[in-house]
């Protein structure tokens, strides 16, 4: 309901309303933005709110201009359209929007950095599954392209749970699926390309010729978009561009709903790929993507490889591909990802960083030029192209380092261990847990956590216990309370933290990792090599005695 109108002067008048707002307490950005079921969102003023918020966070925001992207999953179309609305009559100058609303992450992060706009919005849950039923997100990046810095993601969520107006015109619903310009209010409104510019970045940081040359030699690849967003982009770069067969990228239609699936490339929700990979017709090598196209995960014929060995082969090998050809400055890894990108930032002699997780905590290492490569366990890695994991990105690193080498998978990733030893690495998740029993059981644990210095447990003797605290050594922020870490003296480590990207209940993460030394053995089954630090976990946290869970939903 309008409470009072103003009018600006300009080329047209236009009618900005001030609409009344209950707020929200939920409204609380996670790991990666806000994500909640669609049905949350559906309720009456909650983009609204939530937007304003952002907005009212802002400063210095007038005539500029703001990206506006999305996964495409359900609501996409709904939320842009109201974006559009609110940024108008907030006096953005300019928004620029993929067509169909449609914008990869790391190609929002690259069009905001590209175009020098102001910031952007991405709409996306990510890995989550999409639909009516579904999830749906919204995140805030800033000028930089990356995701905005808790400084901000506070001070949003302060706001949305006072905020009692928003500002948004009565306009109808634009066109987003033609590429050109139009007028919402005073503002422009520029449907673009969402692949163009993110496929002649890509252009300009790999040997294109050379991977071309591969592909035209036999090598044989399987792309699987999940039915997301990176579906388009792979389609250009890899088939158009880089001459692989049609048919190379599978899942390529991004849906609304993913088809029904899980848009999580892992081991368990990209399993017909795995299987592929695993089986006698196999290709050589085998990739998938997220919901939102920021994640990767990389199988050769007959050999996984697990992101955090993803991240440190890709450290090791980078200098293969033109944009790193000068070398990395440094490397920078979540918390919870194994060691083994420390060995090869070690044996660079560049600079190691570890932070708590989220993409949001690389952005001030990068920008101050401190890290070229960062990476996370959850299958993200990602450079200073942009300010955003990148699925694709890893992907072309990838065939551009095979490109060179002229190597298999399997023998890159046993070269790297017989260098550099190998982290046994695996991640087992509780899905869905009662929250109150989970931040129970996180709250006993981390008690417990000054006594366990020093104790030995069979053949492991803690060396440190603590819940991580991140200093930025850019600018100074402190972010307690990241995750417990047991780290014991021969190097393993249990971790465990609560998800902040769940919607349902809470989401536990128990992270385990055993370092072998590169004369050690290196073709052990993880899960059985991890075995003794899997038992000693339960013993110290009790989660499938305190949850009543048998068995971890999903094992990475
Ligand atoms: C998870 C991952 C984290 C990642 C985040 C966003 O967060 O563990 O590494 O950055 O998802 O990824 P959490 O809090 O649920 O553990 V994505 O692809 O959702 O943008
Ligand atoms: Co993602």
């Amino acid at each position: 309901m309008p409470t009072s109108t103003h009018r600006y002067w300009g080329w047209s008048e236009m009618t900005i309303l001030e609409i009344n707002a209950t707020p929200y307490a939920d409204q609380k950005p996670g790991t990666s933005g806000l994500r909640k079921r669609v049905p949350v969102f559906q309720q009456p003023n909650y983009v609204e709110n939530f937007v304003q918020s952002v907005f009212d966070s802002l400063e210095r925001f007038k005539g500029k201009t703001l990206v506006i992207g999305g996964d495409g999953r359900f609501f996409n179309d709904v939320a842009a359209q109201r974006i559009i609305r609110l940024a108008a009559a907030n006096g953005f100058g300019k928004v620029m929007v993929g067509q169909g609303g449609i914008l990869s992450t790391p190609a929002t992060s690259h069009i905001i950095r590209h175009y020098k706009t102001f910031g952007g919005f991405i709409l996306s849950a990510s890995h989550n599954p999409g639909g009516p039923e579904g999830d749906f997100g919204i995140k805030y990046n800033i000028g930089n392209g990356g995701p905005a810095p808790e400084k901000i993601t506070d001070a949003i969520f302060a706001r949305s749970k006072v905020i009692d107006r928003y500002l948004t015109l009565d306009t109808p619903d634009i066109d987003l699926n033609t590429v050109g310009t139009q007028k919402v209010g005073n503002m422009t409104v520029e449907v673009i390309d969402p692949v163009a510019d993110y496929a002649e970045l890509m252009q300009s940081l790999f040997d294109f010729d050379a991977i071309r040359a591969l592909i035209k030699g036999g090598f044989t690849l399987r792309y699987d978009a999940m039915h997301a967003v990176t579906g388009p982009y792979a389609k250009k770069i890899l088939e158009e561009m880089l001459g692989a067969p049609a048919g190379s990228v599978i899942n390529a239609v991004p849906l609304p709903d993913f088809g029904g699936g899980h848009p999580d490339p892992n081991l368990v929700y990209a399993k017909p790929l795995f299987d592929l990979m695993m089986g006698p017709d196999a290709p050589d090598f085998g990739a998938a993507s997220d919901g939102d196209g920021d994640r990767n995960l990389i199988i050769g014929r007959g050999r996984f490889v697990t992101p955090s060995d993803s991240l440190a082969l890709l450290a090791a090998n980078a200098h293969l591909a033109p944009g790193y050809r000068e070398g990395l400055v440094g490397v920078a890894r979540s918390m919870p990802t194994s060691a083994a990108a420390d060995r090869v930032a070690q044996k660079l002699g560049i600079e190691m960083y570890e932070t708590p997780t989220g993409w949001k905590f690389f952005g001030n290492l990068l920008d101050a030029g401190r890290v070229t490569i960062c990476g996370e366990e959850s299958a993200g890695t990602g450079s200073n192209h942009v300010r955003e994991k990148d699925g694709l990105w890893a992907v072309l690193l990838w065939l551009n380092i095979l490109a060179v080498r002229r190597q298999s998978v399997d023998t890159i990733v046993k070269d790297h261990w017989a260098i550099y030893g190998r982290n046994y690495y695996t991640r087992h998740d509780y899905e869905e847990v009662d929250a109150g029993k989970a931040n129970a059981l996180v709250d006993d644990l981390r008690a417990k956590l000054t006594r366990l210095v020093g104790q030995g447990f069979g053949g492991l003797k803690v060396a440190y216990a603590d819940d991580f605290t991140y200093h930025d050594p850019v600018d100074g922020s402190v972010s307690g309370r990241q995750g417990i870490r047991i780290g014991f003296v021969d190097g393993s480590r249990i971790v465990l933290r609560l998800s902040g990207t769940g919607t349902v209940g809470a989401t536990l993460r128990l992270y385990l990792e055993r370092y072998e030394p590169a004369s050690g053995q290196h073709d052990l089954d993880t899960q059985a090599a991890l075995k003794p630090l899997i038992e000693l976990s339960e013993q110290l946290a009790g989660i499938r005695e305190r949850t009543g869970r048998n068995a971890p939903s999903v094992i990475t």
